[in-house]
């Protein structure tokens, strides 16, 4: 099919709004709110600009919207290195242990900060009992940050498991939010810009330099509400538009379609737009697959860690620790089942509904029998059940608080947690490099950790293999286990070390190599084709069959198709081979080739197409990925069914991919991995 392009001669040329920042943030998330807040510290007394530009509305944008109630990274009392211990081996041995230290050092900094702008976090009572955070102030309990040591902080402090911390989180990301926005405003009053905080701006692709090689200078991108392009030009930028959701079909289709538990609007901006400027990737064959309460995408933890919920197959085994499916699974894994990661435990959710013993069930009205018990036989009936009453309606507030469809999944099927069992599966494909995964961007480290080797760190810290091109939180790979506060803390890192490389390169004029203008024709070019072919169908605002052009809603759903089938989707328990991915990139190859026949209507047909392209290519870096690693790292996750084991001899090594975006060609490296921090 002829190629087309965007001459404006159908669809109305944008105004275009230029902005001139010097570090520029793109996305509005945990890590672009740590980042706003700390860079501006540094940038203000120089006069730096700094400009966040978020594709939604900063106070609810990104994964932490609804809010969250457990801040799952919080060191307290326990060591760094014992965090760094945990992370590897949930990901399965293989992580940048320069990287997890260093978040590990400074998130609780974060934690604290979190507290003293709002956030009401759970104490422990006089009587050992947990308090909310609003019960807590009420109690004068004190903040974290007034506490004058760690222990002091850990006896305080209700913990779920060894690293999560119970929070009261429906304002979680407005609080954080306000903090950032707040610190934008006086970077705004110290440089007397007009406006450094743009939302609903979504941004499509970034600018390189035409003078200095290998280093960026800005980024494109169009206004979600009006028709207006806009042109960044910066001499810095942090990568962070969070991971990447609807690749893989979901379990929630036809009107449960657009139900998932990471956030729909992730859709790969940060991995796609990375790759196409040449930054290179790692462990993007790593996906997530959270085990979730089904249909209703509930997060598990807190029902596991905090409630002591127990979950088994439907005989009522524990198949976490049936031994026949232990002596396999050690068969083809090794040593990485010992330690019964989050992978793994899914593994054997799968064996037991293989072998016909589904639905999983998780036993919450057990867990609140017991905890009922538990309170009465130490408080006595009254006072018992009063506390009871509490932790129920916590219970409930727990996905209020963060999955509020999964509330309405349980009142919707009459399911009283407290009475019955739900039952629990593991859901669809996740890309993300901050929750239990670590797909993402390779790194420097911040080059002060002892045996980390001197390669891993070219002058500042979280930068990518491109000059100024910075990354945190989901987009920053090799080192998951960040969570909400994690990715703040990481965007606060790398905000920091953009601005010593913004002062570290005072003369640098951005330039941008590319013709913008054409790029913003490219851009706009989905309303051209609408435009120039909608009177090809009789039904052309219906999402209906054309001959000329194709709607994002049907180019998700191939795409979905594709992964699903041929990448190892909930279609087939996550398994894949070779000669599978294969097929599934010769058909993905010619979904690109029809990208250039997106269709949109309107402004937000123009992002749902541009949320696609983002996630084809993220889509093409992990089935590449997966190809390249020839065994099966991630057991639970993903299974290479034709190398159907960990091959620690050849394998334990970081999967590095490069993408040449004028050659369409994946070049991939391995690199070795280095143990820094004993067993
Ligand atoms: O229960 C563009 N997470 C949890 N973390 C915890 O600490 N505790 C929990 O309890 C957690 N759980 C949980 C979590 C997430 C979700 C969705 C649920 C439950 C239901 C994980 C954290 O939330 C997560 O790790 C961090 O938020 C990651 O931070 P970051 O900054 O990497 O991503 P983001 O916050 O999603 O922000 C992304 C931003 O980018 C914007 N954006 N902007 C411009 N142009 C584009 N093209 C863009 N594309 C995206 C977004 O609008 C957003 O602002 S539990 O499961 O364990
Ligand atoms: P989730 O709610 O499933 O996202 O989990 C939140 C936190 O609890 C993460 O740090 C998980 O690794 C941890 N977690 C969840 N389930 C379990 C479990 N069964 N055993 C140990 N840790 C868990």
């Amino acid at each position: 099919m002829e190629k087309e392009t965007c001459t404006f001669s159908y669809c109305q040329k944008p105004p275009v709004v230029e902005v001139e920042t010097d570090f520029l943030i793109i996305g509005g998330g945990m890590a672009a709110c740590g980042a706003a807040f700390e860079a501006c510290r540094w940038a203000n007394p120089k006069k730096i600009r700094v400009t966040m530009v978020d594709k939604a509305a900063t106070d609810r944008s990104g994964a932490v919207a609804m809010g969250l109630s457990a801040i799952n990274t919080y060191m307290g009392g326990n060591k760094v290195a014992d965090y760094v211990k945990y992370v590897r081996n949930d990901l399965m041995g293989i992580i940048r242990e320069d990287l997890v230290y260093d978040l590990g050092r400074h998130v609780d900094d974060s934690v604290h900060l979190f507290e003293k702008w709002g956030l009401p976090i759970w104490k422990k009572g006089d009587d050992g009992f947990s308090l909310d955070g609003f019960q807590a102030r009420d109690a004068g309990k004190p903040l974290l940050a007034d506490c004058k040591s760690d222990e002091e902080r850990e006896k305080l402090v209700v913990r779920s498991g060894k690293w999560q911390i119970m929070i009261n989180g429906e304002s979680y990301k407005v609080i954080v939010a306000e903090a950032a926005k707040k610190a934008l405003e006086t970077n705004r009053q110290a440089t007397g810009v007009a406006q450094n905080h743009f939302e609903r701006v979504f941004i499509t692709k970034l600018l390189m330099d035409k003078n200095k090689p290998n280093t960026v200078c800005g980024a494109i991108g169009f206004s979600t509400r009006e028709n207006k392009a806009y042109v960044f030009k910066a001499k810095a930028i942090l990568l962070v538009p969070g991971g990447c959701v609807n690749v893989f079909r979901p379990r929630s289709v036809g009107e449960g379609m657009g139900r998932t538990w990471f956030p729909v609007w992730n859709s790969g901006s940060g991995y796609a737009m990375g790759a196409l400027v040449g930054a290179e990737l790692v462990q993007m064959e790593n996906r997530f697959v959270p085990a979730r309460f089904k249909d209703g995408y509930g997060p598990v933890g807190a029902w596991f860690l905090f409630f002591k919920a127990k979950a088994t197959d439907s005989n009522r085994d524990d198949y976490c620790a049936n031994q026949e499916y232990i002596a396999e699974a050690k068969k083809k894994y090794g040593k990485y089942v010992d330690a019964m990661g989050t992978a793994i435990r899914n593994h054997f959710m799968m064996e037991a509904m293989i072998r016909g013993k589904g639905p999983i069930w998780m036993w919450t009205n057990e867990a609140m029998a017991n905890i009922s018990k538990l309170m009465v036989e130490k408080l006595g009936e009254k006072e018992g059940m009063k506390k009871v009453k509490h932790l129920e309606a916590e219970a409930w507030e727990d996905f209020l608080d963060m999955t509020i469809g999964q509330a309405g999944m349980w009142a919707a099927n009459n399911i009283e947690p407290d009475k019955v069992p739900s039952e629990i599966i593991p859901s669809e494909p996740y890309f993300l490099g901050s929750h239990a995964g670590c797909a993402g961007f390779w790194v420097s480290g911040p080059g002060d950790i002892q045996g980390a080797p001197s390669h891993w760190f070219w002058g500042y810290n979280r930068m990518s293999t491109v000059n100024g091109l910075f990354m945190a939180g989901d987009t920053c790979g090799a080192s998951g286990h960040k969570f909400s506060s994690g990715s703040h803390a990481e965007g606060r890192i790398a905000g920091k070390a953009a601005i010593a490389y913004i002062l570290d390169n005072a003369g640098f004029q951005p330039t941008p190599r590319e013709n913008v203008d054409e790029l913003i024709a490219e851009m706009y070019l989905p309303f051209e084709v609408y435009e120039k072919y909608k009177t090809y169908t009789t039904s052309p605002h219906h999402i209906s069959v054309n001959p000329y052009f194709i709607k994002p809603d049907q180019f998700q759903k191939r795409l979905m198709k594709i992964a699903d089938e041929y990448f190892g989707g909930v279609n087939t328990w996550f398994k894949t081979s070779a000669t599978m991915i294969e097929e599934g990139l010769r058909r993905l190859q010619l979904l690109k080739e029809d990208a250039n026949r997106l269709a949109a209507s309107n402004l937000h047909e123009l992002l749902r197409c541009w949320e696609n392209y983002h996630r084809v290519i993220t889509a093409e870096a992990h089935a590449r990925s997966i190809l390249f690693r020839e065994e099966s790292r991630y057991p639970g996750y993903y299974y290479r069914a034709d190398k159907d084991f960990i091959d620690d001899e050849n394998w334990k090594c970081f999967t590095i991919a490069k993408y040449d975006a004028e050659k369409d060609q994946w070049t991939f490296r391995k690199e070795p991995y280095v143990q820094i921090f004993p067993d």
